[in-house]
């Protein structure tokens, strides 16, 4: 049976993990580097999907793939993303059920070409016709327009994510798509200023130097002194034109680009000292007096104002007036730990945890509530809920992020310093308190710490954070002349970016903080993700090399430990890897019985018995809840399947008997 092998092959490792024979982390790693050897990048654990980056291109993504994936059963093929994507779309087709798709993994895990792969699974499986067709490549190529500005070249990924992304693919009742709508998180600012060694600016920067016209860079005015290993094409603005730009707004951004690239070539010389303040002048004649930190400031803030504007724009022209039921793709950074992390680690790795936090409480605490729900025997399972991490980082009274902007707001001298005291202070309190409550505080503190620092136990391993810049980056004000001084300008999007800077608009109030921000949008998009339908796809990163072929043990036992895989498989193995409500089971396979068959009269639960038992499927597979059949093990399930094809065939071969006798 091609489901059989598909799933249990030894050769090539078995293809979902709850039927791993023994289970332990050796045996899982094991399967998961068999599985790679034979180019099996996908693995499920029950309807969740682990993904081995394989770093290079396979040939499991044709159009023919499309066509095997599509309208099958989830368990009936090889595992593959394509079984995901088509399972989620179905199911809000068929089932009028919202969803959500949430890829997690670390950096360069394969977030971000799993997203694309779920969208273009699903562009290809729905509707047709002129509009939609237009609709499915504004949505697609939305892709590489936000890739070019918000991705950049790290040491982890050559094509990391620098923001987060939430996108809502839009249909209507028939299942077609009508439109989408992007949420952008927090971009990675510092890196338009400076870039850790070995790391790029957003690729925009490149593109826009090698790609464009010596006619258009003359009349972007931008100086080329710098000498770069560029991509030679200039694909963003075609794709910009796809999803909906003007010809004069594709221009207008990208002399905000140069705009940007030219800030960072002023220089400043000191000239003199007024008033005790260093001041400094523009080498060039223009005669302004900045400082390279108002420089920088500027120059981040309107970068980071340009991304999010470009996010506006596509939303403008993506979104759907109306919509029936939406399908969410979240592929957002991944966790990180460098040598040096800062506040944009410490986000990233924040809202990691918060992704990580419900994975624990949709999947493993679901799994379980819902035993307990249906009046199933249940073994509890012990497992890490790192909602104490999160607690840690966002608690209103005397979570980091709290401090830190309670340090921001406090009048006199604040430094990175009075803030990491305050950090000490109060948190190895808590952790007093926590310690006795747990014996499990995640806010570390021991002499080895370095100077102006403090580490966090993430559930992805210790971080080290570098104060430097905290206070900084979350108050992320631009003096006020900046921004009056950009709204002054005669280029329309610059002014528009700015609109702080309209004089007879002065708002006294301070702007919310950056972490405070992020963790309103956060929240948000947690509640957002609690509404819809999980679908989880795990992303694992075989080696730290980018290199295909490679498989290092240790790193993807890490992944494995830290995902929470081991006690994702235990959760799915104790219990029943499929449960149905009994009248779609009994509806699916009466016609297995004569009992149940054409009708079943009296309660659906009495029919599955009946049928079941008729089926002398052993007691032992079946439980019944209140509500449905669990079914311990997926072969029965591809049994009874196998059955049920077999009776429509015999169904049909009769009914062309009878026609033909007819005739
Ligand atoms: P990420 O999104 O998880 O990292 P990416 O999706 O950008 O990682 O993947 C990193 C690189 O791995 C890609 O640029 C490809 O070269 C390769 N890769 C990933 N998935 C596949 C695949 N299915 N087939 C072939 N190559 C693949 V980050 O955004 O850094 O957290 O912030
Ligand atoms: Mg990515």
């Amino acid at each position: 049976m091609e489901v059989k092998t598909s799933l249990l092959d030894n050769m090539i490792g078995v293809g979902d993990m709850v039927l791993l024979e023994p289970l332990n982390e050796d045996s899982f790693i094991e399967n998961l580097r068999k599985r790679f050897d034979h180019n099996e990048i996908y693995t499920y654990i029950g309807s969740v999907v682990i993904s081995m980056n394989p770093y290079r291109s396979l040939p499991i993504f044709t159009p023919e793939k499309v066509e095997e994936y599509r309208n099958r059963n989830f368990y009936e093929l090889s595992p593959h993303i394509y079984a995901l994507a088509d399972e989620a779309y179905r199911s809000l087709r068929d089932q009028d059920k919202d969803q959500c798709i949430l890829i997690t993994g670390e950096s360069g895990a394969g977030k971000t070409e799993a997203s694309k792969l779920v969208m273009s699974y699903v562009a290809a499986v729905c509707g047709k016709g002129q509009e939609v067709n237009k609709v499915k490549e504004q949505l697609l190529q939305s892709n590489p327009v936000l890739e070019a500005f918000g991705n950049a070249k790290t040491v982890r990924n050559d094509n990391s994510s620098r923001f987060g992304k939430y996108m809502d693919i839009e249909f209507d009742f028939k299942g077609d798509p009508l439109g989408g709508v992007i949420s952008n998180y927090l971009l990675e600012k510092s890196r338009v200023c400076k870039q850790p060694r070995g790391e790029r600016n957003f690729h925009i920067f490149y593109q826009l130097l090698s790609g464009a016209s010596g006619d258009t860079l003359s009349k972007l005015y931008t100086q080329l002194s710098l000498t770069l290993h560029l991509t030679p094409v200039l694909i963003t603005p075609n794709a910009m034109q796809i999803v909906g730009f003007m010809e004069d707004e594709v221009q207008s951004v990208l002399e905000l680009v140069a705009a940007v690239l030219k800030l960072g070539n002023i220089e400043f010389k000191p000239e003199s000292r007024v008033n005790g303040f260093d001041e400094s002048r523009v080498k060039d004649k223009n005669g302004e007096t900045i400082a390279y930190y108002a420089r920088d400031a500027l120059a981040k803030n309107l970068y980071s104002r340009l991304f999010s504007w470009l996010v506006t724009r596509i939303n403008e022209s993506i979104k759907a007036k109306t919509r029936h039921k939406v399908m969410g793709v979240l592929d957002i950074y991944g966790f990180e730990i460098f040598e040096d992390n800062s506040f944009e680690q410490f986000i990233i790795n924040y809202c990691n945890e918060k992704l990580q936090q419900i994975f624990i409480e949709l999947t493993l605490r679901e799994e379980q509530e819902e035993y307990v729900r249906e009046g199933i025997e249940w073994t509890n399972i012990e497992y890490f809920n790192n909602a104490v991490i999160c607690d840690l980082i966002e608690n209103n009274q005397n979570g980091i992020l709290a401090m830190l902007d309670e340090e921001c707001l406090r009048p006199g001298t604040v430094t990175d310093d009075t803030f990491l005291d305050k950090l000490n202070t109060i948190c190895a309190e808590h952790q007093h308190f926590e310690s006795r409550l747990s014996k499990n505080s995640k806010f570390l503190t021991d002499h080895s710490l370095p100077h102006s620092c403090f580490r966090i136990q993430h559930y992805a391993g210790k971080v080290l954070y570098r104060v430097e810049g905290f206070v900084d980056k979350n108050n992320d004000l631009l003096y006020r002349d900046l921004s009056q001084a950009m709204y002054k300008a005669t280029h329309s999007l610059m002014r528009q970016l700015f609109p702080e800077g309209n004089p007879a608009k002065v708002n006294l109030k301070r702007p919310p903080t950056a972490g405070f921000q992020f963790k309103a949008s956060v929240g948000g998009l947690m509640r957002n993700l609690q509404t819809k339908n999980p679908n989880y796809i795990r992303c694992i990163k075989p080696n730290d090399k980018k290199a295909s072929h490679i498989f290092t043990d240790s790193l993807v036992c890490h992944q494995v430990r830290y995902l929470g895989l081991m006690e994702n498989v235990r959760v799915r193995r104790a219990g029943y890897a499929f449960r149905q409500p009994y009248e779609p089971c009994l509806e699916r396979y009466k016609m297995l019985c004569r009992q149940t068959w054409p009708h079943w009269r009296g309660p659906a639960r009495d029919g599955v018995e009946v049928l079941l038992i008729d089926c002398s499927v052993p007691a032992e597979e079946f439980a019944y809840g209140r509500s449905k059949i669990f079914i311990r093990n997926p072969r029965t399930l591809f049994t009874l399947e196998e059955r049920r094809r077999a009776c429509l065939q015999d169904l049909a071969t009769l009914i062309q008997k009878i026609y033909r006798g007819w005739k």
